[in-house]
């Protein structure tokens, strides 16, 4: 009898320290891969979750919102550990995040934000977009400095945004408009959503070459759309950069844009730091140890010209 005993309680405790070691399912449900950002930041986790033994589950949103709300269902009936998920727009995840809290599945919410009560996510990562938006304005301020625009003249500035509605647009337009604001001499002449993509880029820049003669900034939101910008600005047989016709804004910061600032195409870029995946590593190893995590995580960033682009450039990864 004793000897059964003990057999048994050995056989659960194995049982119970294999289930211990059960690897962790992560179900991530990413905006698209519209970017090369997107395509870092996607592979930034797969290498995370690949280091340390996690079952990490992709599903690709194809920038649409209800793919987002189906592949996190999706993931809450086959419960799995932890949802991460990228928001394409900031609203309209309510139901969704009170399905996976009813589950009883923590929801990490990474990079783009959402606007719903925080208490249904349990943490969230990603960039101060407006900060960025502002950097991008102090930026200019400070290279105008000297030049014919300082004060007086007009400076004819357009911004390329993003894709409407999301936190990465809303930020860092709010953030430069910021500060144009107090610069009575900064004229936003246009502005309009190119999506986060060349092809949109170019598309919109082309429009803004016809309809305006004089374009002194173009503040594009992130590095593809400024890679559209400026093949439409070389058809149009001008320069940008450093002593260019127009003075190039980028953001995201990734390799081949950091090419073009060391070569003085474009002027500067905001970094916008797709690291996310570490920092969710962080948070899921305190949550497993039943530690508090904070609620809002921001990445470290910087702002890179061709002063200080080749302190980065050779390490790069993304
Ligand atoms: O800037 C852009 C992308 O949400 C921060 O999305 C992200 C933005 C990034 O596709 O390139």
């Amino acid at each position: 009898m004793w000897k059964r005993l003990l057999v048994v309680s050995a056989v659960s405790a194995a049982m119970s320290s294999m289930a211990m070691a059960a690897p962790l399912t992560v179900g991530f449900s990413q905006v698209g891969s519209e970017s090369g950002w997107r395509a870092a930041e996607t592979s930034v986790a797969k290498e995370e979750a690949a280091k340390r033994g996690i079952t990490l589950k992709i599903a690709d949103g194809q920038q649409k919102q209800e793919n987002q709300i189906k592949a996190i269902r999706s993931y809450i009936s086959q419960r799995v550990d932890y949802i991460v998920f990228s928001p394409i727009v900031e609203d309209g995840w309510e139901t969704v995040l009170q399905e996976a809290k009813e589950a009883d599945i923590p929801v990490i919410v990474m990079d783009r934000n959402v606007s719903c009560d925080p208490s249904l996510y349990t943490a969230w990562v990603g960039s101060d977009f407006t900060e960025e938006g502002r950097n991008a304005a102090r930026w200019l301020e400070e290279d105008l400095k000297g030049k014919k625009f300082d004060q007086k003249e007009t400076v004819h500035i357009v911004v390329l945004r993003g894709t409407s509605n999301a936190s990465a647009t809303l930020g860092r337009t709010k953030g430069f408009a910021e500060i144009a604001k107090t610069h009575p001499n900064w004229e936003i002449l246009d502005s309009d959503d190119a999506d986060f993509t060349t092809a949109k880029g170019r598309e919109v820049m082309e429009k803004y070459l016809q309809k305006y003669k004089d374009i002194d900034v173009v503040v594009s939101q992130n590095d593809d759309m400024t890679f559209g910008a400026i093949e439409a600005i070389r058809a149009a047989g001008k320069t940008t950069g450093t002593g260019g016709d127009i003075t190039l804004i980028s953001f995201d910061g990734t390799r081949s844009a950091l090419e073009k600032v060391k070569s003085g195409v474009i002027n500067v870029d905001i970094e916008c730091n797709p690291l996310q995946g570490t920092y969710i590593q962080e948070i899921i190893n305190r949550l497993g140890d039943g530690e508090p995590v904070d609620k809002i995580n921001y990445v470290e960033e910087k702002v890179y010209t061709q002063k200080n682009v080749l302190s980065v450039l050779g390490d790069r990864v993304y």
